[in-house]
């Protein structure tokens, strides 16, 4: 718990709580270091300190703000109740950027604290996505709000004043809706911030932050664009420089940019212009890792720029190879053609590349998957790639549609953590579904597959040890742990108590019996993992030859490549999707369809044949910097 406390006899208590969510047996997710601090609570937690300084609520109703992360603190209700009565009685809990899975563990926190009659608001993308595309309040906010819990819909920039105003007064509303104005975050006072402590509780020293916010494109299953808009909004280069000054001054230096797609950023240069002086000039070790579209290749300067900014990490949405199920789920912006050569201009630079992939588009099937990751092996020059099982997220159109048409979708938000089956699919039962979600990680991450991505990496001059800390937390998180490797930390950490609703509350004996195998099965298997991946980067670091390593994937683009790569003759879809974009590069006379002279050279800053001014990533929002030699490396960021 950090917080901004200073003496005084009554004072209204601003406790912010990021709410984890449940394990398959109904425990809390928790470890003794997380990945990486919220953002969400950065944000809020900012302004909130903003409205302290601010006296916000007179002179003789300081205001002091607490804020905790439940994926590494233990959230204790009644503690909280108690510090709220001893301080006068004053109060509220925020639950923050609660996201659909972290929904039934919001309010399971709430309850209690409702019980104990403390003031409680829940906002983030479950409720704000909810709000924004559903026509009435689904039961889950409905139950909620008949707890008297409040709910926000929408950012806080504009509205948390009032909420602060309205709690000390003890008059919260049941519902605060801001979803129809999104605030101008450009020169915000109080931009994103946590105290250093917050980020030692997490994994290397990174931190985060959105630059800006919204998507201009329409991907069927995406909350984003429908809770954050798809106007680029953006803070200012100097409302930039001011964060990444207060984290160094504080001794963080890594940051992970949140924006689902920084390259769409529309003043994403003005920023890296900002960094690079900050780096060159005025000597700031600043790093790196951005989310970026898998076209962002075409926009002049963006790589090179993004390599002088200090970026070591990029994740792209690159989400599946077929175009197929692309145009199916209004992906159009995302062409095969464009894989190659926007995977190559990253390996030029040096930047290690992370790619998400979706599972369940309505053309897959178990076989189909596997031999797209084949494909993908063989021929994209690709880092890691992290799998997703596609899910109608709360805040989606995939979402409205099958909710209006009544279509079975699982009631249990907190599986909607896109590491789940949630509804049905057209070709897969839902045991095939879940099991080849299972199933693509070992496929991908092979031990032959891991020496290849390391001899790629190493031959491109990518540094390998940091490398295996990213391949050792990507292979591994599903075998060791059953959970995403967005999801993953180090030293699980379980409470017996700590368990959902409904769920009893188990006699310890067994409970601590499991518990102590579970950590020394896992232990054992990382140490194994680790070993074997420290064999891999020796054995490649020993070949005289290994910065001289080439194969299909590193070769250049070529004109001769859709003749006979699989990507490009897979399918008829692949097939038709090279002949539309060799007839788009005869008719804007650029050049070759899969000659990275297209891409780069038609000058139109990565707008595409329909007039998008962009494309975008989303969900995976992860990545990674170089380690400082002094640091544990964060396997995320
Ligand atoms: C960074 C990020 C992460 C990071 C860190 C989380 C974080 N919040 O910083 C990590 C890697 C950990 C992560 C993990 C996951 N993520 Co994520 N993540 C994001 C991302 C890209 C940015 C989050 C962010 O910073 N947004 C900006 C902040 C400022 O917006 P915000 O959270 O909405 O908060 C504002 C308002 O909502 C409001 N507000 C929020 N809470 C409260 C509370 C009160 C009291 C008030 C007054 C206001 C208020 O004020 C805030 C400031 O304006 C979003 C996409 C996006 N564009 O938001 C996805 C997103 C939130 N993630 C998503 C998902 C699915 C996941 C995972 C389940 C994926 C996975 N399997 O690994 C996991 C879940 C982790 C878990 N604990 O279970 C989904 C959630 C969709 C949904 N309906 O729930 C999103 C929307 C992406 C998507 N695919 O659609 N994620
Ligand atoms: S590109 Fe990403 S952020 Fe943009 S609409 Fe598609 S999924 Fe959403």
């Amino acid at each position: 718990m950090f917080s901004s406390k200073s003496a005084a006899k009554r004072r209204f208590q601003l406790v912010l709580i990021k709410p984890s969510h449940y394990d398959k047996d109904g425990y809390v997710v928790q470890w003794v270091r997380s990945t990486m601090p919220s953002n969400s609570l950065a944000a809020v937690y900012s302004l909130a300190l903003g409205a302290a300084e601010r006296q916000l609520l007179g002179p003789d109703l300081p205001i002091d703000v607490i804020a905790m992360d439940e994926t590494n603190t233990r959230v204790r209700p009644q503690a909280i109740a108690r510090q709220i009565k001893q301080n006068g009685g004053l109060g509220l809990v925020g639950i923050i950027g609660v996201q659909s899975n972290e929904f039934p563990r919001a309010v399971d926190i709430a309850r209690r604290l409702r019980e104990a009659g403390i003031q409680v608001m829940i906002g983030g993308f479950h409720v704000s996505g909810c709000l924004s595309m559903l026509k009435e309040l689904p039961a889950d906010i409905q139950a909620a709000q008949a707890l008297g819990i409040s709910i926000y819909a929408g950012e806080a920039e504009e509205g948390l004043d009032e909420v602060l105003t309205d709690a000390a007064r003890g008059e919260l509303r049941p519902l605060y809706d801001h979803m129809k104005h999104l605030p101008d975050i450009g020169d915000i006072p109080s931009p994103p911030f946590l105290p250093v402590d917050f980020v030692r509780r997490t994994i290397g020293n990174v931190t985060s932050f959105d630059a800006g916010r919204g998507c201009p494109f329409q991907c069927s299953f995406c909350t984003i664009i429908n809770v954050q808009g798809r106007k680029s909004r953006y803070r200012s280069p100097d409302s930039v420089e001011k964060i990444l000054r207060w984290n160094y001054a504080q001794g963080v230096n890594r940051f992970f940019i949140t924006d689902d797609n920084f390259a769409r950023n529309k003043d994403w240069e003005a920023i890296y212009d900002r960094i690079i002086k900050l780096r060159e000039e005025d000597g700031l070790d600043i790093r790196f890792c951005i989310q970026v579209d898998t076209l962002c290749h075409r926009i002049p300067n963006f790589i090179d720029k993004s390599k002088r900014a200090g970026v070591t990490r990029v994740f792209i949405g690159l989400e599946n190879i077929n175009p197929a199920n692309l145009i199916a789920a209004k992906k159009r912006q995302n062409k095969i053609t464009e894989y190659r050569k926007m995977l190559l201009e990253w390996k030029r630079v040096g930047i290690m590349t992370y790619a998400g992939y979706i599972l369940g588009f309505e053309n897959d099937t178990p076989e189909s998957i596997l031999h797209d990751l084949e494909i993908i092996k063989k021929e994209l020059p690709l880092d890691m790639l992290e799998f997703f099982v596609l899910t109608p997220l709360p805040g989606s159109e995939d979402h409205k549609v099958l909710y209006e048409k009544g279509v079975w979708m699982d009631p249990d938000m907190n599986k909607y953590d896109v590491e789940h089956v949630v509804t049905a699919h057209p070709k897969m039962s839902a045991d095939e579904w879940s099991g080849i979600y299972q199933a693509a990680w070992g496929a991908y991450y092979t031990d032959d597959h891991l020496e290849t991505i390391m001899r790629r990496a190493y031959a491109c001059g990518i540094n390998l040890r940091s490398l295996r800390t990213v391949l050792f937390w990507f292979s591994s998180a599903v075998p060791v742990e059953g959970l995403h490797p967005l999801q993953w930390g180090i030293f699980r950490i379980k409470h017996r108590r700590d368990r959902r609703s409904g769920l009893p509350i188990e006699s310890p004996i067994p409970f601590y019996a499991r518990y102590a195998a579970d950590i020394a099965r896992k232990v054992t298997m990382v140490a194994k993992r680790w070993r074997h991946l420290t064999r891999i980067l020796n054995k490649v670091e020993a070949d005289p030859n290994a910065r001289l390593y080439m194969d299909e994937a590193l070769t250049a683009v070529a004109d001769e490549d859709s003749e006979h790569m699989d990507l490009y003759t897979q399918n008829v879809a692949a097939r038709t999707a090279v002949e539309r974009e060799r007839r788009v590069a005869a008719k804007t006379g650029n050049g070759h369809v899969t000659n990275g002279n297209v891409a780069n050279g038609n000058g139109k800053n990565g707008h595409d044949e329909h007039g998008h001014d962009g494309n975008g990533h989303d969900h995976a929002h992860h990545a990674h910097d170089e380690p400082h030699p002094a640091e544990p490396a964060s396997p995320l960021v």
